[in-house]
């Protein structure tokens, strides 16, 4: 309480105890040795690889918690409005690299360890990724966060603290995908600070009644009870003291296990409710872009909403503010559907906790939600079933059921009798059963709706929100394209790279990594032959450490004097590998037909693929298949191998794309148009100088409007024809050897078991000859096209590096600083605070 004086004893003891740490060489090397003794209770003589990391972890640790400290007292002090950004999944990889070059101590850490006989490249190789998520949506949470704490604006995070992230990728000989768990809390996590006394309880099942005194209260009792504790990770802004927090939520049972039964002898039922707690925040989901409609899912998702509210709510009312002042001091975004449930939530605890009236609480409900959509692939749209919900959440879906009933009635006042749009617009989807459209729900509980890209967000208002844009009004509906941090994505994963502009523009990296539009002072060194040189001589670097990576963890020889070509996605048919895959047998065809004289005029190329199949895929799995049998033989057969291999990584994480990303040459992003709301990955690799081969899609479309169109090979059918092809292809198909011949002749080639036993590739060939509602057939021939182009452009190798040059020179845009501040300045309106040095 405020009346307390602090510090308690003598303030000069503390004063002198509290002094800051020192991060010269000799301090480091003590801290470091000091962890080594105390925290792991061990001995010089016996101090492996691990034991140095996590020495060295716990050493930097002490840093960021005190930053940490600073940062979270100056918040509560000054109660600044603050934002949460609600996301199912952090895919935050490693930590102790990004920590060591946020806080400016790379070189001084490097030095001690090297003293301590240990190298750095060494220690940070032990470090398991945080792997809390699938793909671009959870990438794009964790470089969010890092901008938030580099802008020095008040953001927190929350999430769920799953003891199983996205599993281990392993390929069995066959090319058959098998999945491993990911028990990355194994060892200990330096990274997390268990709050073990912050936790809240959490409601499911039982029974709503409503109130019969007309305040439009209810009562939910009953069901389960469980228990929500937080867990802490520090976020540390680049050069800057101020340091944000990820909540993670980790669930646990009320009591140890059921009184109750265990009481009624029924010993194995009461670990049973115990164990059932502990199940929510077991695994992560691995379906990116599905809904499965389970009710474990649906579980996490109101978990995690309830306790970052209630959170929220506790610090809030903390500041001694009235709940009417909510929303000028609290914004949170709702990284896509998946956190929906807030909205109810926060209505239920206003309504039916705080007393405040149905439509105060809208208009305070109204004014705090921001709803981020990321995709507008219809099976990828979350719906739950009006029974399930029943179900665990009672009272939220009479809250639901409420909202619609009012919403639909302002609808209809405005459309006098157009049944068809009530039924459109309704949040519950008519059918067997009915489902709760959480789209429609995170679309009219928040203050704006934002898509991805710019094309992505006109698509959200013209097909999936477009009643909705009709009835709320078009300035709802706005665009903040997504973007990448510059520290990870250049700084630490291509340092050569990095240390080459800050020498060039004269310039700390300090400068340039937090105003990233500074790289455009890099463009006139594209015309000066000696910046050139040393720019090849860091992209042949990045694939010598690629090839090193490849032999260590393969056992494969790479040719580095190749082009290194791309592709690292999680695999989907949208995506659309196949087209990658069977590019490169056509390729493979073509050289195979090729005099050998003729053949040495190419040039080599290494096409590598990465990525995930969810575990229930089938075609996606068939498709990773695919890849490593056509790599097989390709890379033996002695006519072609020296001008095309071909290799499938397995595992991809983002340790592995920072090795990937570096070295390549070019990188395909090659979506059905409209189909990749934005895509990340195309701005990392554009940032480390390598060229795009893509669709006119997502993110694509305006990198190419920043890097110039002529630094782009672009190809394949624009997003207003596509409907019109999928049309095509059901009222008046075409037979694939007539349509494209080429593609024709690869699927052929496939069946006919060139690749190892070719029944197995039928269903997957099937989906190209039947319907190919991905539109392969109609974009080969133009992505074959493109490939040529790449090889013509290839052979002039100055016009190449100076394409690389301009392209990382453009990029400044695609900063995640930038698209932080847009959230902050026109969506949040956040200000920052900064913690002083
Ligand atoms: O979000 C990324 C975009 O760059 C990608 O284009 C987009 O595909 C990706 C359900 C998703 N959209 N939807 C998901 C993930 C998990 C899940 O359970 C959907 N991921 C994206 C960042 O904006």
């Amino acid at each position: 309480s405020g009346k307390e004086k602090w510090p308690r004893g003598e303030e000069k003891v503390w004063k002198e105890a509290m002094r800051n740490l020192d991060n010269d060489v000799p301090s480091i090397e003590r801290s470091v040795v000091n962890h080594v003794q105390t925290s792991l209770a061990r001995q010089a003589y016996n101090l492996d690889d691990t034991g140095a990391y996590q020495a060295a972890a716990l050493s930097v640790r002490d840093n960021l918690i005190l930053n940490w400290n600073e940062t979270q007292l100056l918040y509560t002090k000054k109660s600044p409005k603050r934002a949460y950004y609600l996301s199912l999944e952090f895919l935050m990889g490693r930590t102790l690299d990004n920590a060591l070059l946020n806080l400016g101590l790379k070189d001084q850490y490097n030095e001690s360890v090297k003293h301590l006989g240990f190298s750095m490249e060494d220690i940070l190789e032990q470090e398991r990724d945080a792997a809390l998520g699938n793909g671009g949506l959870g990438r794009l949470a964790a470089c969010y966060l890092d901008s938030s704490a580099s802008q020095e604006l008040p953001v927190w995070g929350y999430g769920l603290r799953y003891q199983y992230g996205i599993f281990q990728q392993l390929i069995s000989p066959e090319g058959q995908q098998l999945e491993a768990p990911d028990p990355w809390l194994q060892n200990q996590n330096p990274w997390e600070l268990p709050r073990l006394d912050v936790t809240y309880e959490i409601r499911f099942y039982g029974n709503a009644e409503r109130l019969q005194d007309g305040s439009g209260r209810a009562a939910w009792h009953g069901g389960q009870e469980v228990l929500a504790v937080a867990y802490d990770v520090m976020i540390p802004g680049c050069y800057t003291k101020n340091t944000n927090n990820l909540r993670l939520w980790e669930s646990k049972p009320k009591r140890g296990f059921d009184l109750n039964s265990f009481n009624a002898g029924d010993y194995e039922r009461a670990v049973e409710s115990s164990n059932s707690a502990a199940a929510i925040t077991s695994v992560l989901y691995p379906n990116d872009h599905t809904t499965f409609g389970k009710e474990l899912r649906l579980k996490q998702q109101y978990f995690w909403t309830a306790a970052s509210l209630q959170d929220i709510l506790r610090r809030f009312k903390n500041t001694g503010k009235t709940i009417t002042d909510f929303p000028d001091f609290v914004s949170i975004q709702l990284n896509d559907t998946h956190p929906t449930l807030a909205i109810p939530e926060l209505m239920r605890i206003l309504i039916d906790e705080e007393e405040v009236q149905w439509d105060m609480a809208w208009h305070i409900v109204t004014r705090t939600f921001f709803y981020t959509n990321h995709t507008v692939l219809p099976e990828a749209l979350e719906k739950w079933p009006v029974p399930l919900m029943e179900h665990l959440l009672p009272r939220h879906m009479q809250i639901i059921y409420d909202i619609n009933m009012i919403f639909l009635q302002a609808v209809e006042k405005k459309y006098p009798g157009d049944r068809d749009r009530l039924g459109r617009m309704s949040l519950i989807e008519e059918g067997f059963p009915k489902q709760v459209r959480m789209a429609f729900l995170a679309c009219i509980g928040s203050r704006k709706v934002n898509g991805v890209a710019e094309l992505h967000s006109e698509l959200v208002r013209t097909t999936i929100l477009k009643d909705f844009v009709e009835f709320e009004g078009i300035s709802k509906f706005g665009n903040v394209t997504n973007g990448i941090t510059p520290r990870r994505w250049l700084d630490q994963c291509n340092p050569e790279l990095s240390a080459l502009i800050s020498k060039t523009l004269k310039l700390e990296k300090s400068v340039w990594l937090k105003d990233l539009y500074k790289l455009k002072d890099l463009l006139p060194y594209a015309d000066d032959a000696e910046f050139r040189k040393q720019w090849v001589a860091v992209k042949q670097h990045n694939k010598e450490r690629l090839a090193r990576h490849v032999k260590t963890t393969l056992g494969f020889e790479v040719n580095t004097n190749a082009m290194f070509d791309v592709q690292i996605k999680r695999l989907h048919e949208y995506k659309r590998q196949n087209l990658n895959i069977f590019g490169v047998i056509h390729r493979y065809l073509t050289i195979k037909n090729m005099a050998p004289e003729e053949r040495k005029k190419l040039n080599p190329r290494v096409v590598f693929f990465a990525g995930k199949a969810a575990p229930g895929y089938w075609i996606a799995k068939l498709t990773i298949r695919l890849i490593v049998n056509v790599a097989r033989v390709i890379n033996a057969d002695p006519d072609t191998k020296d001008y095309l291999s071909l290799y499938f990584l397995p595992d991809y994480s983002v340790s592995l794309a920072e090795v990937l990303i570096p070295a390549s040459d070019i990188s395909q992003h090659i979506s059905t148009a409209g189909t990749e709301a934005s895509g990340t990955s195309n701005m990392k690799f554009c940032l480390n100088g390598g060229l795009l081969v893509g669709t006119v899609d997502g993110a694509n479309i305006e990198i190419a409007e920043e890097v110039g169109e002529t630094n782009v090979f672009f190809f394949g059918h624009l997003a207003p024809a596509v409907e019109e092809l999928r049309y095509q292809h059901v009222y008046h198909p075409v037979p694939i050897e007539e349509k494209c011949p080429a593609l024709a002749n690869v699927l052929n080639q496939v069946s006919s078991g060139v690749f190892g036993d070719g029944g197995v590739y039928e269903p997957l060939l099937n989906t190209i000859r039947q319907g190919d509602y991905y539109l392969l057939s109609d974009d080969f021939d133009s992505y074959i096209a493109a490939l040529d182009m790449v090889d013509k452009a290839y052979l002039d190798k100055t016009e190449w590096v100076k394409k690389s040059i301009r392209t990382t020179a453009n990029m400044g845009k695609f900063s995640s600083d930038r698209a932080i501040n847009e959230y902050a300045e026109s969506y949040w309106n956040l200000e920052s605070v900064k913690v002083p040095n």
